[in-house]
Parts: C-alpha cells; structure tokens; sequence
C-alpha cells in the first residue's frame, strides 16, 4: 500500500504533465468522469476513499487528472494535493438542488485556497441525462458563478453517464492551459 502511494508521488514530483484537480460533493460523478475520459465507458464506481488519477492526452496536452474523495471527513486532505495544480474542474450533481447551496460554499472555499488562486475553473452541471436535472444555466445561479470575476472560469452540462460534454470540458481546460 504504502509503496503504491510512494510511486504516485515519485511520478507526480518528477513529471512535468499539467495538473487538473477534480473536487465536489461526493455522488456528484467525479470518479465516473475521471473513468469517462479515461476509458471512453462507463464503470461501476466505489466510492472514493482518498484519491484516484489518471494520465490523459488531450490536444497535444497530457495531463494528470486527480480525483480526490469528497467526503468531509477527508476534505481536510484535499490541500495537501493544491499545489501546482493548473486546472480546477468543480463538479456538480445538477439533479441534486437540496445540495446546491452546500455546493456553492464548497466552492467558495476552495476559490480562497491561496495554492488555487492561479488556477482555470471549470464547472461540470453533470448528470444532465436525468429529466430533473437543473440546467447550466440553474447551476450557475445557484453557486454564484457570476461573482467570480478575478479567474477565468466556464460551466459546462456534462453527463458521464452517457459521456456528453466531458470533452468539451477537458479541451476548453487544455485551450486555457496552452494560452
Ligand atoms: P463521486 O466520485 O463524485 O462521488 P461517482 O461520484 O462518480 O461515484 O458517481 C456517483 C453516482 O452517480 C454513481 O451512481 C454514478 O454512476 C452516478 N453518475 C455519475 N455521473 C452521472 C451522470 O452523468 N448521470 C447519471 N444519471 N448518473 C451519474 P451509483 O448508482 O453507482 O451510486
Ligand atoms: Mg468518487
């Protein structure tokens, strides 16, 4: 186990891919994106206990895709992964309105993370597939992203249940990176 580990952070220290860190509330989909883009299928997921990542080429661009677990009781790990991370990707379960509101305050406090502050920010209004589910536009509203005014930032409608807009997402990223 611990050995696993000691190599990921061997590769992540002595690699020069861009890092994109992928957060939300847990059950928003980030572990089935990360599969998504990956894969190009949909897997069963588990809950995330710690982290996974993944390797990905996208335009040219390679980058590593950390997904860490949004569980509270290890939010307060997430910072020991911020630094150097050059892409933010902030996923949402856009079915879930009950939680928009703690989804909003998770966001606003990850945006103060001084580690953070030069990072792009992509929101993914995931789970569009199911028929409830809040519009781009709803979602944004809901988590304020239009105070937002000193990053660049964009929201996207993904489904990574049917792979819909994961791409765009992570071209839009790689596009910001490269400028
Ligand atoms: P997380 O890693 O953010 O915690 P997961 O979330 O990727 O584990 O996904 C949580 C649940 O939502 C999973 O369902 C997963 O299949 C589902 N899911 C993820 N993305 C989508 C989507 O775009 N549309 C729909 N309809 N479901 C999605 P289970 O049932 O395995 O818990
Ligand atoms: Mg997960």
């Amino acid at each position: 186990m611990g050995n696993i580990f000691s190599r990921l952070f061997q590769r992540l220290f002595g690699n020069k891919e861009v890092r994109v860190l992928m957060v939300g509330l847990d059950n928003a989909g980030k572990t089935t994106i990360l599969y998504r883009i990956k894969e190009g299928s949909m897997i069963k997921t588990v809950p995330t206990i710690g982290f996974n990542m993944e390797q990905i080429e996208v335009n040219n661009l390679k980058m590593q895709v950390w997904d860490l677990g949004g569980q509270t009781s290890i939010r307060p790990y997430w910072r020991s992964y911020y630094q150097k991370q050059e892409a933010l990707i902030f996923v949402v379960d856009s079915n879930d309105r009950e939680r928009f509101s703690t989804a909003k305050s998770e966001l606003l406090s990850i945006l103060q993370e001084e580690e953070l502050k030069n990072t792009v920010i992509a929101v993914f209004a995931n789970k569009q597939d199911l028929p409830e589910a809040a519009s781009a536009a709803e979602v944004s509203l809901a988590l304020g992203l239009d105070s937002i005014k000193d990053r660049t930032w964009t929201i996207i409608s993904t489904s990574a249940a049917k792979g819909d807009g994961i791409a765009e997402g992570f071209e839009w990223i790689a596009s910001q990176i490269k400028h």
